[in-house]
């Protein structure tokens, strides 16, 4: 089937605006692939980019032509303004409102309205890119109000402690966005240490706790998954999977979740605290950078860290798309790695030293136990320690709190940290 494009331009177009821009954010498809979460489907037969009054009127023709569920219109405005009128407003003959609609009473209906920008157009792919639609609406505004933190800001990261400690009676809310993020662990770390406080001063009683993820699994590493679910039963903590925070009504401390099973149905949730784990992305400068796979991560081989196409780039750490959980522990062992890697490429060899995928994540379950959790490339536990790590522990909450900051700080910032590799072989004699 062929596809079509119609590039109309924005209504509010302004001087020296066009529908090509820089700074573009996520690649989605035209002609018309779209893989925005905006949209309520990735494909269009006829996607029309903008909505003025030739986006408008060439939707509302396509949609006799094609059927409304193939049509769609990428248009950021709220309000649709009959321009033409400007001239007698700016003269005082006529209000500015008599020009303006709202933009939803002039889509044609059935058709879907992408409440986006256009940020970039690839015709010989028949791709658009839309821009960032990675944003929680209500935020970054709503963190000036109590009852909500995030851990992910330095700005942040101590109101949550303050919601926590000012903690009444109701819903306490931990969210996990629809994005890739760094260690999926740390959304729910949160949860179980607030649980425990809640615990130990007499408020858990008061507290309905839930876990609102994106995902449809608690954690990919089963082993490590089956520990969490049984805590979580235990706690009495729900989990909600397949919802994604995309407003926040700070001032009525109210959560507006979609279900992503149900695109456009939404659910809103009061909460007396809100965890908010952010949508995370590749920092723009990477975004259609030369360096980069079409998601915007530094595109390098998964096992010698070495890019894909430049010979003399390498990545490691949170720009890669190296598949594995983005944490200090996976930096530690991609730079060991690396670190070879380069010697060989300086010399003209081959490198031939490998990342495994080696990622760690210490999962906090209370203000004194850690189930740590270690994992390859393929989710399969690859630990350290010739004990059941999947049990929660004292000594490695002590691991995570007080040893792994002097590691980071004295060994692997200076370079003498490669990770625990050689460590877990001496312990388990070679054979792991
Ligand atoms: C690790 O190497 C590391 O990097 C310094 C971390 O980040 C702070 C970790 O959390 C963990 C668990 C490791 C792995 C180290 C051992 C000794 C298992």
């Amino acid at each position: 089937m062929s596809t079509i494009g119609v590039a109309a331009s924005c209504s509010g177009l302004r001087p020296g605006a066009w529908l090509l821009k820089p700074g573009v954010r996520k690649m989605s498809s035209l002609g018309l692939h779209m893989a925005a979460r905006c949209a309520a489907k990735d494909y269009y037969e006829v996607l029309v980019l903008g909505g003025g009054a030739g986006g408008i009127t060439m939707s509302a023709r396509m949609k006799r032509k094609v059927g409304a569920g193939n049509v769609a219109v990428v248009e950021p405005s709220k309000t649709h303004y009959y321009q033409p009128l400007w001239t007698l407003v700016g003269a005082g003959a006529k209000q500015l409102a008599t020009s303006a609609r709202p933009t939803e009473s002039v889509m044609p209906r059935g058709i879907e309205w992408i409440k986006s920008r256009v940020t970039g157009l690839d015709p010989d792919k028949n791709c658009v890119w839309l821009e960032n639609d990675k944003k929680i609406k209500g935020l970054p505004e709503g963190f000036h109000h109590p009852k909500i933190g995030s851990n992910y800001s330095v700005h942040t990261v101590e109101k949550t402690w303050r919601a926590l400690q000012d903690f009444k009676e109701g819903n306490a809310i931990f969210t996990f966005p629809n994005t890739p993020v760094k260690c999926a662990g740390a959304p729910q770390k949160i949860m179980y240490l607030s649980e425990a406080y809640w615990r130990k001063t007499g408020k858990r009683s008061k507290a309905n706790i839930m876990f609102n993820t994106s995902l449809g699994v608690i954690f990919g590493v089963k082993k490590y998954a089956d520990a969490l679910l049984e805590i979580i039963k235990e706690r009495n903590i729900t989990v909600n999977y397949r919802r994604n925070l995309v407003e926040v009504r700070a001032d009525k401390q109210e959560a507006v979740f979609e279900n992503l099973d149900k695109p456009g149905a939404t659910e809103v949730h009061q909460y007396e605290m809100l965890h908010v784990t952010p949508p995370m992305g590749p920092p723009d400068v990477l975004i259609n950078s030369p360096v980069s796979d079409e998601s915007g991560w530094v595109d390098v081989h998964t096992e010698t860290l070495q890019h894909k196409k430049y010979p003399n780039i390498f990545g490691i750490g949170d720009c890669t798309n190296l598949p594995t959980s983005k944490t200090a522990a996976a930096v530690a062992a991609q730079s060991g790695v690396l670190d070879k890697t380069i010697s060989m490429v300086m010399k003209n060899q081959l490198p031939t030293k490998k990342y495994d995928g080696y990622t760690s994540c210490p999962l906090v379950t209370s203000y004194n136990k850690v189930i740590l959790a270690e994992f390859d490339y393929n989710a399969q536990p690859l630990e350290t320690f010739p004990i059941d790590q999947s049990k929660e522990r004292v000594t490695m909450y002590h691991m995570k709190a007080d040893m792994m900051p002097l590691l980071y700080w004295n060994a692997l910032l200076k370079g003498y940290w490669g990770g625990p590799a050689p460590f877990r072989k001496l312990m388990h004699l070679g054979l792991k």
